[in-house]
């Protein structure tokens, strides 16, 4: 027996485990790692379920392609070597490449997922295609391309500091759920005397701990905000040293507030006016004071540009912008050379590439904008950040109309590595479309398990697991502290690191790339001195930067705009051509916006908040966290229900323009009259993998039935995600409920022990919920 010290990657958190394996090289337990930096020895439901999900018999162990003359979605896979997997995919894609320039190739990673992301960036950039995105464009592009451009740098990563921060605003996040060191952090703070203020039109987990709820209207934030903005002058408890020698266009501010009486901003979000007064008098007066990012910011739509310029605002006016406790900007990390590995430069510079990314005439994000805006943000914080890469990721609505249409060019071949578009995008339908079409030549996918993407792929390849691979924590480049840590074991069957699938086909289409994933960290860390050998080595197996304890750093090198000042009118954003100062309007995707929608679709819909057990998409084959949470759940207010006669847990239909799906209704208080939660990426790894079924992508699924029209999208072509119009009823026939046992006997979720793997769970086919499904996905 060996105890190995590992990084779980079951979510981003990165907690430090001790993975103890035996003889036989065999993983027998994992469990949290008391001295792990990350976690302090902490870990969640999901870690305790990793043992399930090292061994579960559905894992994808060996590549495997399209049987010859069958069509995607008709399930029939026959094995292949990686070797020879990897010559067919390179050979197709110098032939489309040669055809339709290297443009034509995109792909989509997930969720800061792991070794892949990096490795996918440097490969685009060497291939020359600029279409590539993660999910952080969903995460965070909305927020960092408005606040950089005013700030010079984001603050994103900024999280109360107990014993400094005094007030904390939390809009649309709910971190119990969502980031529990951030809670941890919070709960400190606040035995400490923080005031913990939630903004959210649902009573979450954070809002029953919070000293003030305030319930908005959703989609109504950049009217809470102007309205706390409009207090804090009228009060004069704006911080005049710092307005005046930092910032500029101030008066447009204070002209602005003057259509924000409290009165119009209680109308407009529905919350009490002396609600507002006393949040904004808390945030303004108790300082340090944090205004936490939120997720829901860059889920609005159209209407995300005022709401994340008008956070922004709050920050500067009260003089919390780069305060450790505030919002702190957090800088690039002096110890990664990550631009430069990346290799951004060849992608600039690459002499077949003819365009931009194939949404990059229509919003703001472009290679254009990347390299101006970098330009700026370099002149205060120097070269090697890695922001600059938010400013180019293509809106996934371009990529399918590439594929479609060839608007604006044509797209030919797609590889999905650690993401499952067709359930965690909206307009997962057209996502499909795209999938399905015969215009796509090359589709290729890389997962642990099957999802309804991979269900449509020519090509599917095994990925490694946490413990299975080394990891080293960067965060796209973003993290503030680096750490490496060894994999447990070799792994099992032919899975790899994604960083091998990126290493070989990359070399087959005539690029270097360093030996092994090692390798390619080395160069990554390069500035911190240590290999990655030596780091994952030492007893403390991370390292800090310098800096990360310094504030005011505008003190020394000014604010990383044009005129080195906090702009509230960036310049960055005019050249941009978008609106530099958006005014507040409704989302479009709400009654309220489109009036039109009203009669048929009364309800606003709030779908994907976080919920644990599950992580997007991820999990639901694990029977140790299913049981936890069977079915999506839909919560809707008591009044609603019964008007409906929906009871809890009655099935129910939840509609758009776009189609219908099913979730469990949950009846609550929790919710306003009007308003419902919905869960998004929904799926079920117990259905079959050909069509109609496609593991049941479109059955529960939210994200199928919200639309990602460009009209739609804010001006980074990020797509609307939340506050949709939609109706809510009743749904006579259930899926069939009997498929989903009790917690495995065998494995025990709360000690992470693993005994014999039970063999013969999930996979059995629900027949029940064939005969339900037939003629409802076929009706697509
Ligand atoms: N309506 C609505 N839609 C949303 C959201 C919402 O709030 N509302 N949230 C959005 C946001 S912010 C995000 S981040 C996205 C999340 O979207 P995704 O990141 O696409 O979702 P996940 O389920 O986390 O991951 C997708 C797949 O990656 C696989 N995977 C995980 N790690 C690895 C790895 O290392 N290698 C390989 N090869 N595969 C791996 C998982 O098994 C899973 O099948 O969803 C977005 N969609
Ligand atoms: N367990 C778990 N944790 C996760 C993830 C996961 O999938 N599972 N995903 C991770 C990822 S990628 C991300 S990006 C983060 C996001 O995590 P968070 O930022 O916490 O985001 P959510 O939980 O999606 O949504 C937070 C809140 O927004 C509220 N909301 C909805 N509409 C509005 C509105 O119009 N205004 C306001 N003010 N609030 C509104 C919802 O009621 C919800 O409570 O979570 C991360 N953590
Ligand atoms: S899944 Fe849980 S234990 Fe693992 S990194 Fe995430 S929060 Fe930590
Ligand atoms: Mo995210």
């Amino acid at each position: 027996m060996e105890v190995k010290r590992v990084s779980c990657y079951m979510c981003w958190m990165n907690c430090g485990l001790l993975a103890t394996v035996d003889d036989n090289g065999r993983v027998v337990k994992t469990e949290g790692d008391p001295n792990s930096i990350m976690s302090g020895g902490w870990t969640c439901e999901r870690q305790k379920a990793l043992m399930e999900y090292h061994y579960h018999k559905d894992r994808i162990n060996y590549p495997m392609k399209r049987v010859e003359g069958t069509k995607r979605g008709d399930g029939k896979y026959e094995r292949i070597s990686w070797d020879e997997a990897m010559d067919e995919i390179a050979k197709k894609l110098l032939a489309i490449k040669e055809k339709y320039g290297p443009e034509a190739l995109a792909s989509f990673g997930g969720t800061t997922h792991g070794p892949g992301d990096e490795a996918r960036y440097r490969f685009f950039n060497k291939f020359g295609s600029p279409n590539f995105m993660n999910q952080g464009k969903n995460c965070g592009s909305a927020s960092m391309n408005s606040e950089v451009p005013m700030a010079g740098y984001d603050s994103m990563g900024a999280v109360p500091v107990p014993g400094l921060t005094q007030c904390c605003l939390a809009a649309g996040v709910n971190s119990p759920q969502s980031g529990m060191m951030t809670w941890s952090g919070i709960r400190s703070a606040q035995e400490k005397g923080m005031k913990l203020v939630v903004i959210d039109p649902r009573f979450t987990e954070m809002a029953s701990y919070a000293d003030l709820w305030l319930q908005l209207r959703p989609g109504t934030d950049a009217a809470l905000y102007w309205g706390m903005i409009a207090y804090i002058i009228d009060q004069d408890l704006v911080d005049h040293d710092f307005i005046d020698n930092w910032t500029k266009d101030y008066d447009l501010v204070v002209e602005e507030a003057k259509n924000w009486p409290l009165t119009r901003a209680a109308e407009i979000t529905e919350v009490p006016a002396e609600k507002i007064a006393q949040a904004a008098y808390w945030y303004a007066t108790a300082k340090p004071a944090n205004d936490l990012w939120g997720l829901t910011a860059c889920h609005m739509g159209n209407a995300g540009n005022s709401v994340n310029h008008a956070h922004n605002i709050i920050h500067a006016i009260t003089g919390n912008v780069d305060v450790m406790g505030g919002n702190w900007l957090t800088g690039p990390n002096p110890n990664l050379a990550y631009a430069d590995y990346m290799e951004w430069d060849t992608l600039l510079n690459h002499p077949d590439r003819k365009h931009d990314c194939a949404t990059g005439h229509k919003f703001m994000c472009n290679l254009d904008n990347m390299v101006r805006i970098n330009e700026s943000v370099e002149k205060a914080w120097g070269h090697g950040h890695m922001m600059c890469q938010y400013f180019m990721y293509p809106s996934p609505v371009g990529i399918y109309d590439g594929i479609l249409k060839d608007d604006p060019y044509p797209i030919r071949a797609f590889i999905v590595e650690a993401s499952n578009p067709l359930c965690t995008l909206t307009g997962g339908k057209h996502a499909y479309e795209a999938f399905k079409s015969d215009k796509l030549e090359l589709l290729v996918g890389m997962d642990y398990f099957m999802t309804p993407s991979l269900c449509l792929c020519d090509y599917i390849l095994p990925a490694a697991d946490c413990l299975e691979r080394e990891n080293c924590t960067l965060m796209w480049g973003s993290a503030t502290l680096t750490l490496c840590t060894d994999k447990a074991v070799e792994p099992m069957y032919e899975r790899k690191n994604d960083y091998d699938f990126w290493a070989m086909l990359g070399r087959r289409v005539g690029q270097d790339w360093p030996e092994d994933y090692k390798g390619f960290i080395n160069e990554i860390i390069k500035p911190t001195g240590f290999t990655f050998e030596e780091l994952a080595a030492r007893e403390d197996n991370y390292v800090l930067p310098p800096t990360s304890s310094e504030d005011r750093r505008y003190l020394q090198h000014g604010f990383g705009t044009p005129s080195g000042k906090y702009e509230f009118r960036p310049t960055l954003l005019e050249e941009a051509g978008v609106d530099p100062f958006p005014k507040y309007e409704e989302i479009q995707t709400t009654k309220f916006g489109n009036p039109a929608l009203a009669e048929k679709y009364p309800f606003t819909m709030m779908p994907g908040n976080r919920n644990r057990p599950y992580w997007h998409s991820s999990f639901r084959q694990l029977k140790s966290l299913r049981w936890m949470q069977p079915y999506p759940i839909c919560e809707i207010n008591a009044e609603d229900a019964r008007r409906l006669g929906i009871g809890t847990d009655d099935w129910v239909w939840i509609e758009t323009d776009l189609g219908r799906v099913k979730q469990k209704a949950k009846v609550t208080a929790d919710v306003k009259p009007g308003v419902i939660t919905a869960e998004a990426y929904w799926y079920y790894p117990e259905l079959p993998i050909e069509e109609p079924w496609l593991m049941g992508w479109n059955i529960s699924n939210v994200d199928t039935i919200i639309g990602d029209d460009y009209e739609l999208c804010d001006w980074n072509g990020d797509q609307p995600m939340r506050d949709i119009a939609c109706n809510i009823y009743r749904c006579e026939t259930a899926l069939n409920e009997t498929n989903i046992g009790p917690c495995s006997e065998i494995f025990d979720p709360f000690t992470g022990v693993m005994g014999t793997y039970d063999n013969d769970s999930s996979q059995a086919v629900d027949e029940d919920a064939r005969a339900d499904l037939d003629g409802y996905v076929t009706r697509y």
